[in-house]
């Protein structure tokens, strides 16, 4: 996609998606990749970026994957069906989640895209705001909404934007992490990726709320109900 076209997509209201909900630490997530061995390095495909493992910033065990995006357009890291993960079916599960954590002093504008087996994809702005830590999750709660949309949230995450094309959830094949062009290399870790398992209980509330915790004003009532006090 051209840096217009993204510009472009950033812009129009009606392509957006976003919804901001907060989540909790635990998730018992059934993790894929830890990238604890060498063995795990050829599971990830990086273009413009030099892959490594390093001790810094685990999650889970005692490494990571260190990502070093070169200058220029486009330095990705991707992930395939078959390589990385091995369900194409993402509606069992409530979310794919992944850790990240940003060296920089400066924020870093991070890109998701997920591919279905056409070669559609959904794509997700995941910017990290400053240095420090993210949690990250995308779920495929479009389906839930009866759109095609994604959520994704975290704790040092900038606002999230989805758009592109409607996939099939239940044949994903590829997803990637990029950035558009950084003016210097920049690094990030990467660690703990796992897909999340479905509750009975519903994500979001028939307000669109989480349903998970509550905050102040949070809507519990309808609102005619409300105004008849
Ligand atoms: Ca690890």
């Amino acid at each position: 996609m051209s840096l217009k076209r993204r510009a472009l997509c950033l812009t129009c209201p009606a392509a957006v998606l976003i919804v901001a909900v907060a989540f909790g630490a635990e998730d018992n997530g059934a993790v894929f990749l830890s990238f604890e061995d060498q063995a795990d390095l050829p599971k990830v495909e990086a273009s413009r970026a030099r892959v490594e493992l390093s001790t810094e910033h685990a999650t889970a065990g005692s490494r990571s994957l260190k990502v070093t995006d070169e200058v220029g357009p486009y330095p990705t890291v991707g992930f395939k069906l078959g390589c990385a993960f091995d369900n194409a079916d993402w509606t069992q599960y409530e979310a794919l989640a992944f850790d990240l954590y940003n060296p920089q002093q400066d924020g870093v504008g991070l890109y998701l895209e997920v591919f279905d087996g056409t070669g559609a994809r959904r794509t997700v702005t995941c910017p990290i705001r400053h240095q420090g830590e993210a949690r990250l999750r995308t779920t495929p709660v479009g389906l839930k909404l009866k759109t095609n949309g994604l959520l994704l949230t975290g704790t040092n995450l900038g606002m999230v934007q989805t758009w592109d094309q409607d996939i099939d959830l239940s044949n994903v094949t590829r997803f990637v992490l990029f950035m558009e062009g950084p003016k210097e290399p920049t690094t990030i870790y990467l660690d703990n990726f796992r897909f999340l398992p479905r509750r009975d209980e519903p994500l979001l509330d028939r307000f669109g709320q989480y349903t998970r915790r509550d905050w102040p004003g949070k809507v519990h009532e309808e609102y005619d109900t409300l105004l008849q006090r």
